[in-house]
């Protein structure tokens, strides 16, 4: 490829702008090539190509393609707007930041600073979602923060944390996928959801290996299987301990590694023995025959690597879920060499960034503790505040929705999410957002949040504003801006800082540029878990990316495999942790008879809130829709493409039918990037796990029934 300077006109009338996708954890890295359209059709045409780099290896996929056209679309909000008289209307940034002050200081006066809620997302960048972990508990005191990863990678943070001591989504590198001879990819559909990932595995499968996948679908992921273990939503955890099973029985064990690198074996072991592989096949819906294989698989292989991604983890016990796989990596000894390990595929831009410093409820920078003393004081040092003056800690996602159902909390501030359609039990978001006496929404769209608010913020696209974000393998990268801000959008962290100066704590917040704040970053995490401190902009330029954690600046950050000696437990050792099967907290009776379960589609992403507008990508589905299999649809009188109605406990939603063999009989499916009555998780559950508090998201009962029959009970009530 051509080196071209960035930003440089190389025509007069050719600009280009090497950037960075704004959309999955693979952050594949771009060239946007922009000309002036000479047949007149349009003003500016576009074309894209991949740059080189580590993790994509220069491909892009349709979504990275075309991600330009939302960023250049004319939908973009480009001025502050404030809800007046119920419409939304231009006003100057003065008035918008004047107003929201205003309301934070009315609502705290009366009912104290936890009366703010502050909402993140994953697509921050580290520096915005450092900021604005800052930014809640300095500029306004509150303990309520959390962010939109709390439904993405909750579980297996949780999990990762507590086998391993560290959350790093990759234990390894992504190199040493071909050098597996076994693939576990557990819930997850790296097909459609990180496809620029899928050459790392067809190499594998050239190279001899056998992959197994786990998922209630046939996926295009699935297509590529050996083994496919079709399992019943929400069972994982059973069939983790089924595999484990076989593992104990054939001894398939590395007993010099669990003597030297682990803790907990004894309780794991006595826990074998109540396992009965006819109890877990009975409760997957799966056959003994095809857990014994895929166990001896994995077992029998040199090496081997288990990925596991929502299918297993957004469920109401995904962490223990994620652990009893771990339990199967560490009883084997496969991990801290080449060719084997564990990844949690990680699901947005920065979503291993993002989790890192400090905009969930309970966390602080360098993925420290804010309920550990230790990390109070070193944090507060760095901010030049007391440690006292720091609150403790909040809630999480959805818990803080609750507390602004019940007005506990009374001003949400919502930064990078479109929390109104992407939590579950929408209809209760809804009606708490509806009550809050002040909901400032920052997004380049009017998402169906936005919508909502009474004061939005414009802020910059990918494009156009500067920071680091960390990719699934826990990658530093650093995307620089290439286009000047449209309209009078604003960066988000500059949006923080114009905020906490108004709030009269600006000697807090002084910063001239992204990289300003990343420096405090670096110093904020020193000596933490997440250690970024020997990570610089001028590094990054020059590596084009560093791995974490990466505590001195001459350290050669671009290892990539994790626990070669050790594990992050102050004893150095991994922990095994016992884990009971069980079913799901509902299931299928006569009124809701079938398993529903969502997840993605290759062309949309998220909410759809950018996607759809994308022509090329909205065009590709241009509406939601539920599958089943085709005896589930006779059995329901459910033609193919027709309307029907999905109720739950919940609530209902409106798609149409999608008839297919490749899902379960007892189970349906449905995309979740369309708000409104097409929104899913209108319909899904509440309930969270105890412990990481992921919502049941992948498994919640239903009933199907077509529009049409209910149309006609309507005339005839008539
Ligand atoms: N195209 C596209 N790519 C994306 C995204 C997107 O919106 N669109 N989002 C990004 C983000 S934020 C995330 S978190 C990732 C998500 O990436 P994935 O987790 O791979 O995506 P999902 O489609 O949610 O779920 C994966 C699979 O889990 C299966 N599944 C459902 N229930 C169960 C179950 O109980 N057990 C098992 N074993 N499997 C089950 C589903 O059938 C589905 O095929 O993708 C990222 N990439
Ligand atoms: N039923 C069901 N529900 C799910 C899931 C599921 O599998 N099933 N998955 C869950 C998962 S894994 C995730 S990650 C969540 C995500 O769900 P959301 O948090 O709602 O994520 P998005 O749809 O990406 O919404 C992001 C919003 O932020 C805006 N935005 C994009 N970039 C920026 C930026 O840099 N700054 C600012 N200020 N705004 C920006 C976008 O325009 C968009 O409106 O959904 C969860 N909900
Ligand atoms: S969506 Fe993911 S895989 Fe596709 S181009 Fe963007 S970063 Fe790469
Ligand atoms: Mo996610």
């Amino acid at each position: 490829m051509q080196p071209i300077n960035k930003s440089s006109a190389v025509k007069d009338s050719l600009v280009v702008l090497d950037t960075q996708c704004p959309f999955c954890s693979v952050q594949c890295k771009m060239r946007v090539v922009k000309e002036p359209d000479t047949t007149g059709a349009r003003r500016f045409t576009y074309s894209i190509e991949g740059l080189p780099n580590a993790a994509s290896e220069g491909r892009l996929c349709v979504k990275g393609r075309n991600a330009h056209q939302h960023a250049t679309s004319r939908d973009r909000i480009l001025q502050p707007l404030m809800k007046k008289n119920d419409q939304h209307v231009p006003v100057t940034w003065e008035e918008a930041l004047d107003a929201i002050e205003s309301k934070f200081q009315t609502i705290t006066h009366k009912h104290g600073a936890d009366a703010l809620g502050v909402y993140g997302g994953g697509s921050l960048t580290n520096e915005t979602a450092y900021l604005l972990g800052k930014f809640s508990r300095v500029a306004l005191g509150t303990r309520y923060v959390d962010y939109n990863g709390r439904f993405c990678m909750s579980a297996a943070a949780s999990a990762g944390n507590k086998t391993f001591g560290v959350d790093r989504g990759l234990t390894c590198r992504l190199s040493d996928i071909p050098l597996a001879r076994c693939i576990v990819l557990a819930g997850t559909n790296i097909a459609e959801c990180q496809p620029t990932l899928m050459p790392y595995f067809t190499k594998a499968k050239e190279n001899g290996a056998i992959i197994i996948v786990i998922d209630p679908r046939i996926t295009a992921t699935a297509d590529m299987a050996d083994i496919h273990l079709q399992v019943k939503p929400g069972t994982d955890a059973a069939l983790a301990n089924g595999l484990l099973k076989v593992l104990f029985e054939e001894n398939l064990l590395d007993h010099s590694f669990i003597a030297n690198r682990t803790s907990g074996y004894e309780q794991l072991k006595s826990h074998m023995d109540s396992v009965l592989l006819e109890e877990v096949a009975e409760l997957t819906g799966l056959k003994e025959a095809v857990i014994r294989k895929a166990a001896l698989a994995y077992g029998l292989a040199e090496t081997s690597i288990i990925f596991t991604a929502r299918g297993v983890e957004q469920q109401t016990d995904g962490h223990v879920a994620v652990r009893n796989f771990l339990n199967m990596v560490l009883a084997t000894g496969k991990i801290g060499k080449p060719g084997c390990g564990y990844g949690a595929i990680t699901g947005q831009g920065n979503g291993q960034g993002g989790r890192e410093h400090g905009q969930k409820s309970d966390q602080l920078p360098g993925y420290r503790s804010i309920e550990n003393e230790e990390d109070r004081r070193y944090v507060a040092g760095v901010w030049g505040i007391e440690p006292a003056e720091l609150p403790r800690k909040g809630v999480s996602a959805y818990e803080m929705m609750e507390l602004v159902h019940q007005q506990e909390i009374r001003s949400l501030f919502v930064m990078g999410s479109n929390p109104v359609v992407s939590n579950p039990n929408a209809n209760l978001v809804e009606e708490a957002l509806e009550s809050l006496e002040l909901l400032v929404v920052a997004d380049m769209f009017m998402s169906e949040t936005a919508r909502m608010a009474d004061i939005i913020l414009p802020i910059t696209a990918y494009l156009e504003n500067t920071g680091t974000l960390t990719n699934l393998e826990g990658r530093v990268l650093l995307r620089e801006s290439t286009a000047a801000a449209p309209g009078e959008s604003r960066h988000d962290w500059s949006i923080l800082c114009q905020l906490a100066e108004k709030l009269g704590k600006q000697c807090y917040f002084k910063y001239d540029s992204a990289q300003d704040i990343f420096d405090e970053l670096r110093l904020a995490s020193r000596g933490g878990l997440a250690d970024y401190y020997g990570i610089t902009y001028e590094r990054l330029r020059r590596e084009g990316g560093v791995y974490w954690p990466c505590p001195s600046t001459d350290e050669n950050g671009n290892q990539g495999m994790m626990f070669e000696h050790e594990f992050a437990h102050p004893d150095g050792k991994a922990k095994f942790f016992p884990v009971n099967s069980k079913l799901p907290q509902e299931i299928p009776n006569e009124q809701y008879p079938l398993i529903m379960t969502n997840g993605r589609v290759l062309a949309h992403y998220l909410t759809g809130v950018q996607t759809h507008k994308s022509p090329s990508l909205a065009a590709r589905n241009i509406e939601n829709y539920v599958e089943m299999h085709s005896a589930t649809a006779r059995k329901h009188r459910i033609e193919d493409g027709e309307w029907v109605e999905v109720t739950s406990r919940r609530g209902s939603f409106s798609v149409r039918s999608r008839i297919t063999d490749k899902i379960r009989e007892d189970t349906v499916f449905v995309p979740m990037h369309w708000g409104g009555l097409q929104n899913v998780n209108k319909a899904t559950s509440p309930e969270l796990d105890p412990d990481c508090k992921m919502p049941g998201f992948k498994t919640s009962t239903v009933h199907i029934a077509p529009l049409r029959l209910k149309s006609l009970k309507l005339e005839q009530l008539l």
